[in-house]
């Protein structure tokens, strides 16, 4: 199950949805500072002085494994995963260790940066070795620092490019209202009315999409950038998980053909296919959340075509 710290103390509880008419609304992140190049932040960039924790089912930590991939930071930042079912909220095993502090779960880390942390206890956590603190858990934030801070150790493309900015900063705004976080919306409401309100929004969003992918191959532009990395992480989880689990069962991403065409040529970036864990993705929502699925029962399908791309090719 999962829950979250109050005054450092762990206390088991899902999302109040009673006083939002049964619309889930997503806390915000706690840690919020930033690597810098030149370290006028406080956080340097430095080769092997941050950590990152990711769930691999998770979409939004999801972003920052395919950041630290495509920017080649592979030797620069270490990565540790969690177990994806959670018990008492994110967890780590011996298969699955937290190497820097041997930690049982993910909350400890939070209270070792913070003894009094009240709030969640959410991936991705990215970890300063040196000063012991959270640098950041807001994915957004640490796709950019990837992006941007790290230039003087590795390369990669350019995945915020200044004269596309403007672009990138609004339709991400729109994927993520509509889309990213339009799924958890679909399958966290615990009404009829907030359900329907955003599922609505959800299939609009992916008509839009449709229709802006016949007339370019990429989000913004010729070439993917963040905006396009932050939708993907929603759509490879769709088929498998959004469609039955969240209830996001207009259709699936298989039957559009450009999002379809979409996600295979993303999926087949070098380095992108090795940060999609499908066991991972579906043993954590079928099985960490009994309030929608009480047997924890993981659905065998359906088949995935994106998946099949390297067999194809
Ligand atoms: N805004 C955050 C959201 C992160 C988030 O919601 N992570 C989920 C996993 S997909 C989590 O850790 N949930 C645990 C919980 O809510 O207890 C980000 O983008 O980093």
């Amino acid at each position: 199950m999962s829950g979250y710290l109050k005054d450092g103390q762990w206390h088991e509880g899902w999302y109040d949805t009673r006083a939002t008419r049964g619309e889930f609304v997503r806390t915000t992140s706690a840690f919020r500072n930033r690597i810098t190049a030149d370290g006028s932040s406080g956080f340097p960039a430095e080769a092997g002085r941050y950590h990152l924790y990711v769930s691999l089912a998770c979409p939004w930590a999801h972003r920052t494994l395919i950041a630290r991939v495509l920017k080649g930071l592979q030797d620069v930042v270490s990565v540790s995963v969690v177990e994806p079912v959670m018990t008492r909220g994110w967890s780590f095993s011996d298969a699955l260790p937290d190497h820097l502090h041997g930690f049982d779960h993910l909350h400890q880390i939070y209270t070792l940066a913070d003894p009094q942390y009240s709030g969640r206890v959410l991936v991705p956590v990215l970890w300063d070795k040196k000063k012991r603190t959270i640098v950041s858990n807001e994915s957004s934030e640490i796709l950019r620092m990837f992006d941007e801070a790290f230039a003087g150790f590795a390369s990669g493309p350019d995945l915020y490019p200044a004269a596309q900015r403007d672009e990138i900063d609004r339709v991400n705004a729109f994927v993520y209202d509509n889309i990213n976080n339009g799924v958890y919306r679909c399958g966290f409401a615990t009404e009829q009315a907030a359900y329907e309100q955003a599922f609505e929004r959800l299939f609009a969003g992916l008509d839009w999409v449709e229709g802006e992918l016949g007339k370019r191959p990429f989000l913004v532009g010729a070439q993917p950038t963040e905006a396009d990395w932050r939708l993907f992480t929603t759509l490879a989880r769709f088929d498998a998980v959004y469609v039955g689990h969240f209830k996001c069962n207009r259709n699936r991403i298989e039957d559009f053909p450009k999002l379809s065409r979409y996600l295979r040529t993303l999926y087949r970036v070098p380095g992108i296919a090795q940060t999609v864990d499908m066991d991972h993705i579906k043993r954590h929502y079928y099985m960490s959340h009994p309030h929608i699925n009480p047997t924890r029962v993981v659905p065998v399908g359906p088949r995935l075509r994106f998946l099949e791309v390297d067999a194809a090719h």
